[in-house]
């Protein structure tokens, strides 16, 4: 990128490192790096430094948010406390099919811990609890038990309660020990939630849908904005049987019956990686990276997933090419030069700030910076490839470092989450949320992409930023 060296990135991020007390500073450093093009070039998955202020999650909603909630036609309990259940309850835009109370569950249930609950223990509580549910939801196929912090640190027996409710009532209730402070952020949540589905769904339960050469998953698609509804129509258009989605719109029992599919097409690496090792080595299952964010990478994916059938599947793929290029060179040509050659500066979470890239160059934009709050090494591995060289990468980065590379980089469009938004729109740069989709979406397939370049124009190119003055 012109005006975009080595030199100059490390330069910005040893100013921004100069704030720190010098411990603070030895810790951070190695978070912060010059893209080098080929290798995770920074360190990550390490606790946050005490007294940053980090955009990370916890535990508890890597489990409740992201992997548990989407799931539709399962009660899940937030165990504990009111706020968690509260504050995420339908913050997270997973849509759902069905009807709410019947055959979906897309409500807040909470134990609502109190004083005496911390002092004699939850487990009565979450007994009666889990007899309500079932007594008012009797449609459900399973209720999950996601544990908020007190409970782990009274010591509940939430396994043994689970168990014996199960048997009970007659349905699944899956223990999931997702306490918040487990682990340094989200992360350990998804890879907890993996490990209870696993345990207490995969190979459970008959599916009454007989098997096909065409089956498949959808993995870590989680259908914020309908992004789930977008990929399957694609992949059915090519020819393709999605037998399970993990776990936007999910249901129980074809979640169950994942172990029988032919091929799992994951998504989201980060949050779901964990799954598909597990079921390569228990039932011989490949799997397959793949991106739907953008033409050129929806092009690219679909043949390579079109690589793992027969002529008849490449067929196709090539097929659905040819129908939709021109739709999306249209899109193209009509947004395009409204935003080709602006800068864009990603932070989210732990895919998105590498699986979008291709969708903003296809639209002529630079991406000049980008970050996650909780990857991995692996992740930064695929990161490093997709963005520009000497651009700045920074993990867990504070707002303060984000704040600071923006008056460097002098991004036209930041694209990040809701606790950064008014911290950027406050100083006169366009915004666009990109854990939400700022209320819009689908962003994922061909359904998503004009969508997805009507925003950004949008945002970009919105008057209001005439009428602001920026501080630089
Ligand atoms: Fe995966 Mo916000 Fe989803 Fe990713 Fe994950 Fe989270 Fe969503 Fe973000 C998510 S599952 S909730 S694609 S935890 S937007 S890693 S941070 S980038």
């Amino acid at each position: 990128v012109e005006g975009i060296t080595k030199e100059s990135t490390q330069e910005m991020i040893d100013k921004v490192l100069e704030v720190y007390p010098e411990k603070g500073r030895k810790k951070r450093a190695p978070h912060l790096a010059p893209n080098d093009g080929v290798s995770s070039c920074v360190k990550s998955n390490r606790k946050t430094v005490p007294g940053v202020m980090s955009a990370r999650g916890c535990a508890y909603a890597g489990a409740k948010g992201v992997v548990w909630g989407p799931i539709r036609d399962m009660v899940h309990i937030s165990h504990g406390p009111v706020g968690c259940g509260w504050y995420s309850w339908g913050t997270r835009r997973n849509l759902m099919s069905g009807i709410n109370g019947v055959t979906n569950f897309g409500m807040q249930f909470t134990s609502d811990f109190q004083e005496k609950d911390i002092v004699y223990g939850g487990d009565k509580k979450l007994k009666q609890l889990l007899e309500e549910a079932k007594g008012l939801f009797p449609l459900a196929k399973g209720i999950s038990v996601l544990s908020e912090c007190p409970v782990g640190l009274i010591g509940d027996d939430i396994n043994a309660v689970a168990k014996q409710s199960a048997k009970e009532l007659d349905i699944p209730v899956i223990p999931c020990n997702c306490e918040g402070f487990r682990g340094v952020s989200q992360s350990l949540g998804h890879h907890i939630s993996n490990d209870t589905i696993r345990d207490f769904i995969i190979g459970t339960r008959e599916f009454a849908e007989p098997e096909s050469p065409y089956d498949i998953a959808l993995i870590g698609d989680y259908n914020i904005g309908g992004d789930v509804w977008s990929a399957k129509a694609l992949l059915e258009e090519i020819g393709l049987n999605v037998k399970a989605t993990w776990t936007g719109d999910g249901e129980l029992d074809r979640i169950a019956a994942t172990h029988t599919v032919k091929l799992n097409l994951i998504h989201c690496y980060r949050s779901m990686n964990y799954m598909c090792r597990v079921m390569e080595e228990k039932y011989g299952i490949p799997w397959l990276e793949f991106n739907f964010f953008g033409p050129s990478k929806i092009k690219e994916s679909l043949r390579a997933i079109g690589e793992r059938f027969d002529d008849r599947i490449k067929e196709n793929v090539e097929k659905v090419i040819a129908k939709y290029d021109p739709i999306m060179q249209a899109v193209i040509d009509e947004y395009r030069p409204r935003l080709e050659g602006k800068k864009v500066m990603i932070y989210v979470g732990g895919l998105r700030p590498r699986h979008t890239v291709g969708a903003y160059e296809d639209l002529g934009m630079v991406v000049v910076g980008t970050g996650y709050e909780f990857a991995h090494g692996d992740d930064y591995e695929r990161t490093s490839p997709e963005m520009p060289v000497d651009t700045v990468i920074f993990d867990d980065a504070s707002e303060f470092e984000l704040e600071k590379f923006a008056h460097q980089i002098k991004p036209d469009l930041v694209a990040s989450g809701i606790k950064e938004k008014y911290v950027f729109q406050k100083m006169g740069l366009p915004f666009r949320q990109m854990h939400s989709w700022d209320y819009s979406g689908p962003y994922h397939g061909y359904q998503g992409f004009p969508i997805f370049a009507r925003d950004i124009d949008m945002a970009v190119n919105s008057p209001t930023w005439s009428l602001i003055k920026s501080p630089f």
